[in-house]
């Protein structure tokens, strides 16, 4: 039986072995055409969308996961002028290792790197979760929004770039569609556009699977943290991804299909100004952006500080 062969390198009269197949759009690929495939798929996003220019200045949001280091690495091929920022939320184990992953792909691409140690500006998550009793996700939410865009506007960043992938978007419009959540579905889009001191926020690999995402950082040899951040037990978030992984496998190209027909017919439709924008005000003890008299975070700070066990 003969092997397959790359759909691209029989256009182009050479012959590497498959090593991809992509159900979702029929394709077999060699090594070298998935990662111009992959490369050209996210840049063609990056302009279709509008999300931003070389003359930019762009700010990354790496956790020192799979989607981020790749999307980091793949804006420094690209030549864009991006940079990164890594929250440490003082996770045992999983917050160091995370940690040095995003350090270790800062030193291979020369380029710098703002961390934020959580533990010293405020509490680690862990104690904070303890102090609120508020979810851990929710805080920690809160938290990288917050310091995001802080140091986004303090060093003069033009855009906000996160490593949210088709998977993580579909499972959101899934669940947002299932309880008609007119609100969220008006605010989901690649593209949320800077909002008075607000930052321009995009989400470049938002047409690229999970699986293909692994597979450029496989390709490129970029190691990332593998086990899951102990707190996403998000169990309605995992199931619906299992849903739509086995409607995928049952019929590929649907999640495709079903983000970008969302993209084309339904968002253009629910997206207002006045349904994405929250009316702003500046935080009267840090200057931040919020929609209460004072930010969260600094809600935070004040019920730690009148706490009399502050955090060693
Ligand atoms: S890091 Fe933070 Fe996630 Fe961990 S505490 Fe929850 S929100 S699960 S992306
Ligand atoms: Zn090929
Ligand atoms: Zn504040």
């Amino acid at each position: 039986m003969t092997p397959p062969k790359c759909t691209l390198c029989k256009t182009q009269q050479t012959n590497f072995p498959v090593k991809v197949y992509l159900s979702s759009y029929n394709l077999k690929l060699c090594q070298k055409h998935f990662i111009e495939w992959f490369e050209n798929r996210v840049a063609t996003t990056i302009e279709k969308y509008r999300m931003f220019t070389p003359h930019d200045k762009i700010l990354v949001a790496v956790s020192g996961g799979k989607d981020s280091l790749g999307l980091w690495f793949l804006l420094s091929r690209l030549g864009y002028h991006a940079e990164g920022l890594y929250i440490d939320l003082g996770i045992p184990e999983y917050s160091s290792q995370s940690r040095t992953y995003a350090q270790n792909l800062a030193s291979r691409i020369q380029r710098p790197l703002h961390v934020v140690d959580l533990a010293s500006e405020l509490a680690s998550i862990p104690e904070l979760r303890q102090w609120s009793r508020k979810p851990a996700c929710s805080l920690c939410g809160t938290l990288k929004r917050y310091y995001m865009n802080r140091i986004a506007r303090e060093n003069a960043y033009t855009v906000l770039a996160t490593g949210h992938n088709l998977d993580d978007e579909v499972a959101v419009l899934w669940n947002n569609v299932m309880h008609w959540n007119m609100e969220y579905l008006a605010k989901q889009y690649p593209v949320l556009p800077a909002e008075g001191p607000f930052l321009k926020k995009v989400k470049p690999l938002c047409r690229i699977s999970e699986k293909e995402s692994a597979l450029y950082t496989l390709f490129h040899n970029i190691p990332y943290i593998k086990p899951e951040c102990p707190y996403s037990t998000h169990a309605s978030s995992l199931e619906n991804k299992r849903i739509l992984q086995q409607l995928e496998e049952e019929k590929p190209g649907t999640k495709i299909t079903f983000y970008t027909g969302f993209l084309k017919n339904l968002s253009p439709l629910l997206r207002h100004p006045e349904r994405i924008s929250s009316p702003l005000t500046l935080c009267i003890v840090c200057g931040e952006p919020t929609t209460t008299e004072v930010c969260a975070v600094c809600q935070l700070k004040q019920k730690i500080q009148g706490d009399n066990h502050p955090p060693s």
